[in-house]
């Protein structure tokens, strides 16, 4: 069986070199936040499953080819006959590492996910389901199969994990909360940016501590709470525990979030302590932010170390 089982949507890309309006070359690649960390665990030698929902189209192809070539298990993946296409999605710099993403996925094929796609990918035996609560904003379908997939998940024993990853172009605060507070309630492992943890709670103005103990005493196992440039905090029954970022310089921010996780997520399949998961989570996402593209810049296991290594090294 798979160590981990992911399913979202994933979607074309198409990254522009400058603003959009002015039009110029586009390179193609594929998004998704699911898949992303997918392809940061697989580098890192864990076994993976990816489930979802793409068009019948090219774009499609090109998805499942990048996944099954990162050695990501797709054999659950569904391709749509109804002829709704595969998402896409435009990136373009703007200023900075500030990036602008424009969305082409109304009812795409990944937004009609259902119970019926994700339910079979559940492997008994599997370690980890990890859900980002981008799925359930899809569409009334891929919601309930978010919410099945982690009721499912929990009862033969699969630890949930789910990132909050809250997209305000897909839904409002307001949406995104009674659909996540439903979905907390399978959760065992939360992970949140600073902004985003007060969507998971029922009252909006409680301050950090309150909403995690409100979480922990939920029976959510452990809240891991990223800060950016300023590191991350890993919370439990047992304590806090903090982590620095590592400095590197950045280039492109879009996928450090999955990169963390996938970093977390190996730490935790790989038997490791709180302080190690999340050396291992700082360290993925600072080769996330240094490097271009979502996914592309992500280590291997024997290139974990190369952040130890002095600066202008060159391996020969
Ligand atoms: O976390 C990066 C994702 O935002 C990106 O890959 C696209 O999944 C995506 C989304 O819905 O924004």
């Amino acid at each position: 069986p798979p160590d981990v089982v992911t399913f979202g949507e994933t979607m074309a890309a198409l990254r522009a070199q400058g603003a959009l309006r002015l039009g110029g070359s586009l390179g193609l690649s594929v998004a998704g936040a699911e898949s992303n960390v997918a392809i940061g665990l697989a580098r890192l030698g864990h076994r993976v499953r990816w489930a979802g929902r793409v068009g019948a189209d090219e774009l499609g192809a090109l998805v499942l080819r990048t996944l099954r070539a990162e050695g990501i298990d797709t054999g659950h993946a569904v391709t749509d006959d109804t002829g709704r296409p595969t998402g896409l999605l435009l990136t373009e710099p703007r200023l900075g590492t500030l990036t602008r993403v424009s969305y082409y996925r109304a009812g795409s094929a990944g937004s009609a996910l259902s119970p019926a796609d994700v339910l079979p990918a559940l492997a008994p035996g599997s370690r980890v389901l990890h859900l980002t609560g981008i799925t359930p904003a899809l569409g009334p379908s891929a919601a309930e199969a978010t919410l099945a997939a982690a009721t499912a998940a929990r009862e033969s024993g699969i630890t949930v994990c789910l990132d909050v990853n809250h997209r305000s172009r897909l839904w409002s605060a307001d949406r995104a909360r009674t659909a996540l507070r439903s979905i907390l309630a399978h959760v065992d492992l939360l992970i949140a940016s600073e902004d985003e943890l007060p969507l998971v709670l029922e009252r909006s103005d409680a301050g950090e501590s309150e909403a995690v103990d409100s979480l922990l005493s939920a029976g959510v196992r452990e809240v891991v709470v990223k800060r950016g440039a300023r590191g991350a905090t890993s919370f439990t029954a047992d304590g806090a525990t903090d982590r620095a970022a590592r400095r590197v310089e950045a280039v492109d921010l879009v996928g450090a979030g999955d990169a963390f996780v996938a970093g977390y997520l190996s730490g935790l399949l790989a038997g490791a302590d709180i302080p190690a998961r999340l050396h291992r989570a700082v360290t993925t996402a600072a080769f996330a932010v240094a490097t271009r593209g979502d996914w592309e810049g992500l280590p291997t296991q024997d290139e974990l170390g190369l952040f130890d290594e002095p600066d202008g090294t060159t391996i020969r």
